[in-house]
């Protein structure tokens, strides 16, 4: 979240954060619904464009910040979180977006996503997960599928992948969430509640590859599958999904799901099922909901934890502000020749 701006600008619309680039990605590519929802939803936010602030890496969802006409950074493979994280110290005011792919952030860059998560820093975090190297051709990546095959792996992926909602609570992620590209009113009711948390925010985006791994997200996408494959999450809910006729519940009992049969006009909270809490402390309930995936299970889409600690860039401005109360303004060149020097001769 960014500070408010005192005598905030008129009111912007979708088309002021619209670039003059030529936007390059592959017709049906699902990071153009990302692009057009983040661009209708920043007008709401009522601070200037100038400070938006989106970072990314390398890859094709990386060239994001050539599109936005907001500043932005389109930086090194993997490096985001920590040029991001540069900035958000240096600019508190500004908003701070990063945006990554599944090779980017989880490959090389997993060390990196890894620490600006742990620190809580006050960042979105977009996460395109289409579970591929888009950029380079389609290389397995470290989200693909186990057997998933293709030129780059033809014999079938042997590396048991990584979930990015897993990663992100086992870090410590004080706002987590799953969206699907095309859904474009729970996108951007997702980047509202990510906006507003301040903290970081990590948001997966099941984004299509149709030229290298297309339909990956179908069950989720398709009309006519989408009520059965998916778990729409909301606070003091209770877990239901499917369509009429298969409607079912999630129980959570010490941590192990189970599916709950449910008639049409069952009250799913007398049968068991589990209301939805995002705000639990303990990241327990999150990586049960985490560990829900097909075939057995429907995959969970919203805010699955929202919960709030200091953010990074709040205790390190607290800290220099006590540094300067106790010692005065500081000065570097002082402090450079102080203590243990020596001269070399
Ligand atoms: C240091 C370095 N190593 C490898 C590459 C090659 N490379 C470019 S993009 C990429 C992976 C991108 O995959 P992903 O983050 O999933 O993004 P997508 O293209 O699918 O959006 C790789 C390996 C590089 N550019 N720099
Ligand atoms: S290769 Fe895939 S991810 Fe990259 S622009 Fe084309 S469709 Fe999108």
């Amino acid at each position: 979240m960014a500070e408010p701006v005192a005598g905030a600008p008129a009111a912007l619309t979708r088309k002021d954060f619209e670039s003059d680039q030529e936007v390059r990605w592959c017709p049906g590519c699902g990071d153009y619904s990302v692009l057009a929802n983040i661009q209708r939803v920043l007008p709401e936010f009522g601070i200037p464009r100038e400070n938006f602030v989106f970072v990314s890496g390398i890859g094709c969802s990386s060239r994001f910040p050539y599109y936005m006409n907001t500043y932005g950074f389109h930086t090194i493979h993997g490096r985001a979180p920590a040029f991001a994280t540069g900035i958000k110290l240096a600019r508190p005011e500004l908003s701070v977006w990063v945006v990554t792919g599944d090779g980017d952030g989880l490959s090389i860059g997993g060390n990196h996503l890894l620490h600006a998560i742990r620190r809580n820093v006050d960042l979105q975090i977009m996460l395109f997960n289409n579970r591929i190297y888009g950029l380079t051709k389609g290389q397995f990546s470290p989200t693909s599928r186990l057997g998933m095959k293709n030129k780059s792996i033809p014999m079938g992926v042997i590396d048991h992948p990584v979930d990015p909602i897993g990663f992100a609570l086992g870090a410590g992620a004080t706002f987590v969430a799953r969206v699907i590209d095309v859904d474009a009113v729970g996108l951007q009711e997702v980047l509202r509640r990510a906006y507003a948390h301040r903290g970081t925010a990590f948001i997966e985006i099941l984004q299509n590859c149709p030229v290298f791994n297309d339909g990956e997200w179908q069950a989720l996408e398709d009309r006519r599958t989408r009520a059965d494959a998916g778990l729409p999450l909301e606070h003091g809910k209770p877990l239901v999904f499917g369509a009429k006729g298969r409607r079912r519940g999630i129980r959570i009992e010490h941590g192990v799901p189970h599916v709950v049969e449910l008639a049409d006009d069952a009250d799913p909270v007398a049968a068991g099922v589990t209301v939805h809490d995002e705000r639990v402390e303990r990241p327990a309930y999150a990586f049960s909901l985490a560990s829900l995936t097909p075939p057995d299970f429907p995959t969970p889409t919203g805010v699955l934890r929202a919960v709030e600690r200091p953010s990074y860039d709040r205790l390190l401005e607290e800290q220099v502000a006590t540094a300067r109360q106790q010692r005065g303004p500081g000065d570097l060149r002082a402090l450079l020749h102080s203590g243990d020097t020596w001269t070399v001769e």
